[in-house]
């Protein structure tokens, strides 16, 4: 492939979700020419993939929406409280449609390598278009549940009727009606499938191997008055999501610990919470995450619940969590899921008793001989989360070391957003940042406004490149550890937070959960600190080097 052919940019983003798009916008206001490669044939990113039945947003609408338009934040009525994947694709085609983010957007663009020429100070990126892309900066917004995780259960390639990951759902109508579908995955995605399709299908087969932690969404139409009030206060919410832990409007924690009051009151503040409709249940008391007796405490009251919605108590049991700890992983938003497990076309298939021995051309061939006849398999089984869309991309950066090789045993960053090695290289809601701890389209704001700063910086003081020192790296790798150890999710083993929902993949503390507001600061403060922890050379420097 020669040079002359490569198309040349200040920037090279990647990705055309809610990431992407944000960085586009902000680097057309600093005056940089940029392109953004993505994979899809439009806008969208995991809610242009997604679009399973069910398929839904566990944070309220109105909070989910770009901070970066205000007037688009008075022209857009979200109609639910919790939006369906349909109206989110259609207000980011809205956001792209008004800045005409799309000029700058080649879909149908896988990339397939990044490489740093150090040479000429640029980042060459390859793509299956054959049209290479060069730039000095890069910037991934490739998100952080990009990459599906197929199951390796023997077979599954010999199924011969229809079989769809919900990360990769087919753009033409699938009609579930008369049909045996099978599940397999109950994680925020398999709940909201199985409860979606349990309306329609001739039979539902859901394929348990963990039972999972739940609340009700209590999802409904937003009033006219509700639409307006939130229009109106969108300043003071904007001022919490910026400065809270979650970007959430989540209630804050009693401010004593969980066993310093009353079982009575305990349980009542437990209820409140499960009525309101979000997640504000994990945060009713702080200890919930770090004390293992309150936490079971918690866990048990969540139990209860589910058995007083299901009505055959082995069936309920079945569906009790009892694996990890409340918490631990994403506590999943249902509307009404348990509640399918009382209908005669549903079935629960306790996985974890009875595996799945092989798929077949026709069905689920168990451990225990029973035979489960489908005529279509949804594949719920979650993603190469956080580190699988960099490492997916071929990634080498100086002196020819691979991304892959540097991750060997989990990733080195410095605060999430950039790694030894690879300089001018960034990551948008990468590795050890919060991701999707908080809120991610807030998780994005707070990136694309960091990275844009670092830009005009290097740009005003003539710095051609900037790369984190590996001994930040260390820091920042303790740093995150010494959070991540706190929680109870610690002692989890199978949490795709930790990378162990993969087989293979190394162990450890992928993401940053000491709270979106803490870490903004911490970012601040490295930045005004003449971004401290990174190598800043100016541009002949960078050519002599
Ligand atoms: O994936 P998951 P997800 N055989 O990894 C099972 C976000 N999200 O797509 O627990 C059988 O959570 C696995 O079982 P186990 C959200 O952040 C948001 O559901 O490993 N089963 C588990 O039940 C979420 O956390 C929304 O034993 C296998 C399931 O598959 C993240 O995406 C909606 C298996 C995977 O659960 C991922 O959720 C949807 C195997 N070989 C998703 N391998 C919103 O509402 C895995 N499983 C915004």
């Amino acid at each position: 492939m020669g040079e002359d052919m490569a198309e040349q940019f200040d920037v090279v983003v990647i990705g055309a979700g809610f990431g992407g798009l944000h960085m586009l916008w902000k680097l057309r206001g600093l005056g940089e020419s940029a392109v953004a490669l993505e994979r899809a044939g439009d806008v969208g990113g995991t809610w242009y993939w997604n679009r399973y039945p069910g398929a839904r947003c566990d944070v309220p609408s109105v909070e989910y929406s770009v901070p970066w338009d205000r007037e688009l934040e008075q022209e857009w009525d979200w109609s639910e409280r919790y939006s369906a994947q349909p109206e989110i694709l259609a207000y980011i085609e809205e956001v792209a449609r008004r800045h005409d983010l799309k000029r700058d957007i080649r879909f149908e663009t896988t990339v397939t390598a990044i490489t740093r020429d150090e040479e000429r100070g640029l980042w060459v990126v390859e793509t299956d278009t054959g049209t290479p892309f060069e730039a000095p900066v890069v910037i991934s917004a490739a998100g952080c549940l990009s990459t599906p995780n197929l199951p390796d259960i023997p077979g599954i390639e010999d199924f011969a009727r229809p079989l769809h990951h919900t990360g990769r759902w087919p753009h033409d109508p699938v009609g579930f009606e008369g049909k045996n579908v099978g599940v397999i995955g109950t994680g925020s995605t398999g709940v909201q499938a199985s409860t979606a399709i349990a309306a329609e299908a001739g039979h539902l087969f859901v394929f348990q191997r963990t039972a999972q932690y739940s609340l009700p969404a209590l999802n409904r139409p937003l009033t006219k008055d509700e639409k307006a009030e939130a229009k109106r206060t969108y300043g003071k919410l904007r001022h919490v999501q910026r400065n809270s832990f979650g970007a959430a409007t989540i209630e804050p924690p009693m401010a004593m610990k969980a066993f310093a009051i009353a079982k009575e009151k305990r349980f009542a503040e437990y209820e409140r919470r499960w009525n309101i409709g979000r997640q504000d249940l994990l945060a009713a008391f702080a200890d919930i995450g770090t004390d293992a007796e309150v936490n079971a405490e918690v866990s048990e009251w969540v139990r209860g619940k589910i058995r007083g919605i299901v009505d055959d108590p082995d069936l309920a049991e079945k569906l009790c969590p009892t694996v990890n700890p409340f918490g631990t992983r994403r506590i999943i938003m249902d509307t009404g899921y348990f509640e399918i497990f009382n209908q005669d076309n549903v079935s629960l298939v306790d996985i974890r008793e009875d595996p799945i021995a092989r798929i077949t051309q026709t069905g689920a061939q168990l451990e225990s001989g029973r035979f489960i006849e489908l005529d279509m398999l949804v594949i719920a089984t979650g993603y190469d989360a956080v580190t699988g869309p960099l490492l997916d991309m071929n990634i080498t950066g100086k002196g020819g070391q691979k991304l892959n090789d540097k991750w060997a045993h989990g990733p080195e960053t410095w605060l999430g957003l950039m790694m030894h090695g690879f300089p001018n290289l960034f990551t948008i809601t990468g590795p050890q940042s919060p991701t999707v701890h908080a809120n991610v389209i807030m998780a994005i704001e707070q990136h694309v406004d960091w990275i844009a700063d670092c830009l005009q910086y290097m740009d005003t003081e003539g710095i051609a490149e900037i790369e984190p020192r590996h001994e930040s790296e260390v820091e920042w790798a303790m740093t995150v550890a010494a959070i991540g150890s706190a929680n109870l999710r610690a002692k989890d083993t199978n949490n795709w937070y930790l990378g162990q929902n993969v087989p293979g993949k190394p162990v450890s503390y992928m993401t940053y959960q000491g709270g979106l507001d803490r870490y903004r600061k911490v970012c601040d403060e490295v930045a005004a600190d003449g971004y401290r922890g990174f190598d800043l050379r100016r541009m002949d420097a960078a050519a002599d080097a």
